[in-house]
């Protein structure tokens, strides 16, 4: 499965409404993205001269800094009247409970924090390879992602006096050895060529031997970084100012390795190693990759990449036809003459492409979770800092994870989140009153923004900046890593700790809403309406984090007392309530719909509950499904990227595939660029995470102790093949199709138990004895043990 491209990128038909600079609008529409969870090249592959954009995670700007000495995360400790914003959040509570909702919606905009500090992610340099391209035309070019091994080819021949010469470039960039590895090779003639490594933040650049250095610190914030370009040659290689000249080569390598002093430990954000600590450590890996050679380098890097990449396949109607260029292949596709071929291919390669995207933006060992634009970014101001946000976008980048059976990929996710426990912790005392003292875990807060340094204050506007249920919703992402993998090691020591500090907060902060229902306040549903006490927003994703974590404590089989009290608290909750027109409300007060909020709203924050979390589910409450349609139809499709995946991930929850698929087609139509990354625009990745979750939805579903089998297959994937997707409870589940019907499916128990299996299409049967249900049936498997299902 590849993307590829057969004219350089100055010829490709891109769009030309520029929303951002027009290098920036060229960059994000036709790069092709490598990485290995922390170093990120975007690969232009011109042939007259080799451009490579280089990121690194771990460069921002922002957080503490010998300059901003009182960094405190962002929060504010009182304001110009000398008032914390505590006590303006018991007023805005006073107010709401005492009907002054108009007061306690502006005193609302005092729960802010500062921007001072607040930084963004930055582009590290550039690798340029000049004078590549030999005399004559350009023949036979060709730029390719293959994402079967993470390799990025570049291309053509030219002839010139009747001398052919044919010129290749491969690179990739290695997980196992930490290095980028660029490769250049020419046949039929050599390379005099020219390369240099610049620096977007004024490094200090040396060069020595046949290595290019940089070591530099940021302004902003006195974060130390060191790079280095390290050529392997049969050529001659001088050096030419901070430039490394090669001349007479058939074969040029290039090995790249860049590193920070960046470090999540809280406050201090720093590991304490100088630039020049970290260029000898830069130096040690690119020696280190030298040694090993390439064919080593390649080797160990298909290995671990395939070892994730190649667990799930699909394939809808023929994957194996010929395909044009991804460039027209995707302008074809929305032509009504598109042929079925066509058009599911490029849907299952959008599909791995959100797999491929995961695996070269978040690995085991990073510190970080993938931000906005995963880990590229060719700017210094990149669109909302290229953040953290988490009033969908970061939650939205791990919904697929899991499913896809990438659960290593879901660390950093998980491990950040449990460093922001420690400035949460301030964010709760500062702003709700809720204080942690010595060992007592009283509950962290952070809202929509958030930083690698810490930033856990709402943001400096309370429209957007204010979302104490960004807490529970990203608990949600991290649970589910034990609920697929059943990792009871993990969820004792990591997740459930957090879990349970999580309830410990939010039993303080609910308040009763005067009817006898527990609600949280002030809250407001992303990004629009009113100010309220309570809403659906945050007390779906409360709901979920309490059944979750009552869940996990029955798994350990501890807190046996904690568990009643959230077993009450979840019983005295506000619940989910149907409207008038027969919708989700959004807001208590709401009684038709349509008549609070911004029609059309891209968030569609009171339907959480059906997608990613499982309250609403058909199982237990098919009238809030049909409620969930109304709500979805009047919510509409026009919409930017990501809020188009959410909308495939949550028409695929109530069955229907076939709404699922037309959004899928806009999608690809309206909201991909060229290169098949989301935009929304800018580029943004969430929606390419939102798409392949959505696939996953559509194909199988594991809620409510289930396995469901096509739950949303579209009528016009006829027939198909998936293989490897994990399902909650840690089953492999592959299902083939055809004619529209399950044909079979291989399931198989990584830690065994009750599995219920189940699919609308109709009655299963299976190769073990079995018992059946009303609308399942139940097999007892071992570890290791498969069982072959059909239809009866
Ligand atoms: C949320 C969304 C916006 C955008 C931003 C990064 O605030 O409402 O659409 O995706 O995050």
């Amino acid at each position: 499965m590849k993307l590829y491209y057969t004219a350089p990128i100055g010829k490709l038909k891109i769009r030309r409404r520029f929303v951002r600079s027009k290098e920036e609008s060229i960059w994000e529409q036709t790069i092709l993205p490598l990485g290995n969870g922390s170093i990120g090249l975007s690969v232009y592959g011109e042939p007259e001269q080799e451009r490579i954009i280089l990121n690194n995670k771990y460069l921002w700007t922002g957080g503490p800094s010998p300059k901003r000495t009182d960094y405190c995360g962002g929060n504010i400790k009182a304001d110009a009247d000398g008032k914390s914003p505590y006590e303006y959040f018991v007023k805005v509570r006073e107010l709401f409970k005492g009907g002054e909702i108009s007061k306690a919606a502006s005193l609302c905009n005092k729960l802010v924090g500062i921007e001072d500090g607040y930084g963004s992610y930055q582009c590290w340099g550039e690798i340029n390879i000049d004078n590549l391209k030999p005399n004559g035309r350009i023949n036979d070019y060709k730029r390719e992602l293959d994402l079967d091994n993470a390799v990025c080819t570049v291309e053509y021949t030219t002839s010139s006096k009747g001398r052919r010469i044919k010129d290749v470039r491969k690179y990739f960039v290695s997980y196992p050895d930490n290095v980028a590895v660029l490769r250049i090779m020419r046949e039929g003639g050599s390379i005099d060529t020219s390369i240099g490594f610049s620096s977007n933040h004024d490094a200090i650049i040396t060069v020595n031997e046949k290595k290019i250095i940089q070591r530099g610190t940021i302004s902003d914030n006195g974060l130390n970084y060191a790079g280095v370009l390290k050529v392997v040659s049969d050529g001659k290689v001088v050096a030419d100012g901070d430039k490394l000249n090669i001349s007479g080569a058939n074969d040029i390598i290039l090995l790249l390795a860049l590193d920070t002093d960046y470090e999540d430990n809280y406050p201090v954000y720093r590991t304490g190693k100088s630039a020049e600590s970290l260029v000898e450590g830069v130096i040690a890996k690119v020696d280190s990759a030298a040694d090993k050679g390439y064919d080593t380098l390649l080797n160990n890097h298909i290995a671990d990449y395939s070892a994730l990449y190649d667990r799930v396949k699909l394939s809808i109607h023929d994957i194996n036809v010929e395909l044009p260029p991804t460039d027209k292949l995707k302008r074809i596709y929305s032509k009504k003459k598109c042929s079925q071929a066509y058009k599911r291919a490029l849907e299952c390669m959008v599909y791995q492409y959100g797999r491929y995207l995961t695996i070269a933006s978040s690995r085991e060992r990073d510190l970080l979770p993938s931000n906005l634009q995963g880990i590229w970014n060719v700017s210094d101001k990149p669109a909302w800092s290229s953040d953290f946000h988490l009033n969908v976008n970061l939650q939205m980048n791990y919904w697929p994870t899991y499913a896809a059976n990438l659960s290593e990929c879901a660390m950093p996710l998980i491990r950040y989140i449990d460093k922001l426990r420690t400035p949460g912790r301030l964010t709760a005392e500062l702003y709700t009153g809720i204080a942690s003292k010595g060992s007592e875990e009283n509950g962290f807060l952070f809202h929509t923004q958030n930083t690698p340094f810490g930033w856990t204050c709402p943001g400096w506007d309370f429209s957007w900046g204010w979302s104490p249920a960004a807490v529970p919703w990203i608990l949600h992402n991290v649970y589910e890593y034990y609920e697929y993998t059943c990792d009871k090691e993990m969820l004792k020591g990591t997740i459930y700790p957090m879990l349970k500090e999580s309830c410990a907060y939010f039993t303080k902060l609910l308040i009763d809403d005067g009817c006898g229902r527990l609600v949280t306040a002030p809250c407001f549903s992303p990004e629009h309406g009113p100010r309220t006490l309570g809403n659906t927003y945050e007390q779906s994703l409360l709901m979920q984090m309490y059944l979750d974590t009552i869940h996990a404590a029955n798994v350990l089989d501890i807190d046996s007392e904690l568990r009643k009290e959230w077993g009450a608290t979840v019983a005295k909750l506000k619940p989910i309530e149907i409207g008038e027109s027969g919708q989700i409300k959004e807001w208590y007060h709401e009684t038709q719909l349509g008549q609070i909020g911004e029609k059309k709203h891209r968030h569609m924050s009171h339907l959480l509950g059906l997608y990613p979390c499982s309250i609403i589910n058909k199982y237990e409450h098919p009238d809030q499904i049909r409620a969930a349609v109304v709500s979805m139809n009047e919510r509409g499709e026009k919409t930017v990227g990501w809020a188009m995946c959410q909308r495939i991930n949550s028409w695929a929850r109530v069955g229907d595939g076939d709404r699922a698929l037309k959004i899928i087609g806009d999608f690809i139509a309206k909201s991909l660029n060229l290169n098949l990354w989301d935009i929304h625009p800018p580029f943004q990745i969430d929606g390419n995470f939102g798409y392949t979750a959505g696939i996953n939805e559509m194909l199988m579903q594991s809620i409510s102790q289930r396995i469901e089998l096509l739950p949303a297959l579209p009528s016009a994937w006829r027939k198909g093949k998936v293989e490897g997707l994990l399902a909650r409870g840690n089953y492999v589940v592959d299902i083939e199709w055809e004619d529209g019907k399950l044909n079979n499916a291989h399931i198989k128990a990584l830690k065994g138990g009750k599995c219920r299996i189940c699919t609308p299409q109709g009655n299963l049967v299976c190769d073990k004895e079995y018992h059946a249900h009303s609308d399942c049936i139940e097999v007892e498997l071992t570890a290791g043990e498969s069982v072959e299902v059909k239809l009866k």
